[in-house]
């Protein structure tokens, strides 16, 4: 075969990807279960470059070079497995299989193991930026053997994004399923990032009594600064758009239920499982369930919250002033957060993620892609070993700043009956990292009074139980 990269599953994102392989100058072989999308993509793309169109698995497998790479984009779950099972044994040893799909990475473990006993390279891909992002350049994320990026990641450094300083936005993450781990751990963040720019909105909104394209217009001034992203950037077209139909802002006549395809759900489960405290990320999950129980929030609808008194012009820029500052600081938690979680998930399953190269390969072609992953990207070049990104001196600084007028925002919120979780979870984090003394101390208390769970002292070594329910001595635990 001549074909560099086969790509199989057509449907959109398979297609784009597909595309930007032939327009980087790769010959690509094309495949999909229903021919009709593979050859529709050659008369309609074929001028792009060198496509190969297979009508089966053989002649696909046959039209690859070898080492064989082909790229797997189906849909995740039981369709993922039903391809691995139909090309393995058409397969040779040292061949590699991606999987471009968003897969759970305790799938992509499963499947990499499995494949490593047929000697084949099981590649679990994390892709970011959706179809226009497949298309032009994704934030690509791949796991799975460190001896497979070797033919894979020149190929792979083509299509990605660029950084802004030129770098493709793709490097080996590590081992078996770390790469969707690290994805599945992007798009928590993205939910937190969401959740806490829609928090800012409902304040400016219902606390500063600014109108939708006046918060567009504050978003675009935000954007101009630190909190320059991709999200913002979108933010403000969505609300600086009028409906068409009714001449109201757009926000206004879209139903308020927010849905989720789950890989923020998974963010979560894991780290749950991991220990790893992601209240940022819950918050941002649990806000979009809220928001889709029509029931519970209409028996609530009626429950009393606090006057409010509309604030003058003037208070009103120094709230948004301060909404900046909180939105900042806890997008800042947010992050810490979350490669807490990579660093936790790599010392669960024995990676060594770099997350200084994590928070590089995110600067461009991704959703969460912002000035910002630049500034994360240094913090954990000049300290690999950063507990916390709170520990690099400059984010210190920078939350150290702003918590002031987060604080003030939080309470304002508070007063006046805005909900603010993301924001609120992410201060609490904050101020509970920062306690001298945290009230655990009591919970243990409680633990070992009905459960003689035991505890340890700050005074000596040991584990020690008190006999509550006798003369209230203590015993060694
Ligand atoms: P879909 O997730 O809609 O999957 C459709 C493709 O899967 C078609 O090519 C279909 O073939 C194929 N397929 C199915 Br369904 N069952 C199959 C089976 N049993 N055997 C062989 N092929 C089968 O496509 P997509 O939206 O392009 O997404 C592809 C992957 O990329 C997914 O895992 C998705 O989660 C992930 N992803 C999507 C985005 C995004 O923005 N959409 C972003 C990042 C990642 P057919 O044509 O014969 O039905």
């Amino acid at each position: 075969g001549t074909a560099q990269i086969g790509v199989t599953g057509l449907a959109v994102m398979g297609r784009n990807l597909a595309r930007n392989f032939a327009r980087n100058g790769l010959t690509v072989a094309v495949h999909n279960r229903t021919y009709g999308r593979t050859e529709s993509l050659v008369e309609e793309f074929g001028g792009e470059g060198a496509f190969i169109a297979a009508k089966s698995a053989e002649e696909f497998v046959a039209s690859l070079e070898r080492p064989r790479r082909l790229v797997v984009m189906v849909q995740a779950g039981a369709a993922t497995d039903a391809v691995i099972e139909e090309f393995v044994p058409l397969l040779e040893p040292g061949d590699v299989i991606i999987d471009g799909g968003n897969a759970h990475f305790a799938d992509t473990r499963r499947r990499e193991s499995e494949l490593r006993k047929h000697w084949i390279h099981f590649v679990g891909v994390g892709i970011s930026g959706g179809e226009e992002g497949a298309l032009r350049g994704p934030s690509i994320m791949p796991g799975g053997p460190a001896e497979s990026y070797k033919s894979l990641g020149p190929l792979l450094e083509r299509i990605a994004a660029k950084a802004p300083d030129g770098t493709p936005c793709v490097s080996h993450v590590g081992p078996d399923g770390a790469g969707h781990f690290v994805k599945m751990v992007h798009n928590g963040i993205e939910y937190a990032d969401m959740q806490l720019i829609a928090e800012a909105y409902h304040l400016l909104r219902d606390v500063a009594g600014y109108s939708p394209a006046k918060i567009a217009e504050t978003f675009r001034g935000w954007n101009a600064g630190r909190l320059d992203s991709y999200l913002m950037e979108i933010t403000a077209e969505v609300l600086a758009h009028t409906d068409a139909a009714t001449g109201k802002p757009f926000v206004d006549v879209v139903a308020d239920r927010a849905e989720q395809k789950g890989t923020g759900r998974w963010t979560v489960q894991t780290a749950l499982d991991l220990g790893v405290p992601v209240s940022g990320i819950a918050e941002a999950v649990f806000a979009r369930s809220l928001s889709g129980h029509p029931a519970l929030r209409e028996t609530a609808a009626h429950l009393p919250g606090p006057g409010a008194e509309p604030l003058d012009e003037a208070a009103a820029a120094r709230f948004a002033e301060r909404v900046e500052q909180a939105l900042y600081a806890s997008k800042i938690v947010s992050y810490t957060q979350g490669f807490h979680q990579i660093r936790a998930g790599g010392e669960a399953y024995g990676w060594k993620v770099d997350l200084a190269a994590v928070a590089a390969l995110w600067r461009a072609g991704c959703i969460i892609r912002a000035a910002f992953l630049d500034r994360i990207r240094s913090a954990y070049a000049a300290r690999p070993n950063l507990v916390s990104l709170l520990a690099d001196p400059g984010f210190a600084d920078e939350i150290g700043a702003a918590q002031g007028g987060w604080r003030d925002v939080v309470a304002e919120a508070a007063r006046r009956g805005v909900p603010t979780p993301g924001f609120s979870a992410a201060l609490a984090y904050y101020d509970a990292l920062r306690a001298p003394r945290l009230p655990a101390a009591l919970t243990q208390g409680q633990r070992d009074y009905f459960g003689a769970h035991t505890y340890r002292r700050t005074d000596r070594e040991g584990s020690f139980h008190t006999l509550w329910g006798g003369d209230r001595t203590e015993v060694a635990g």
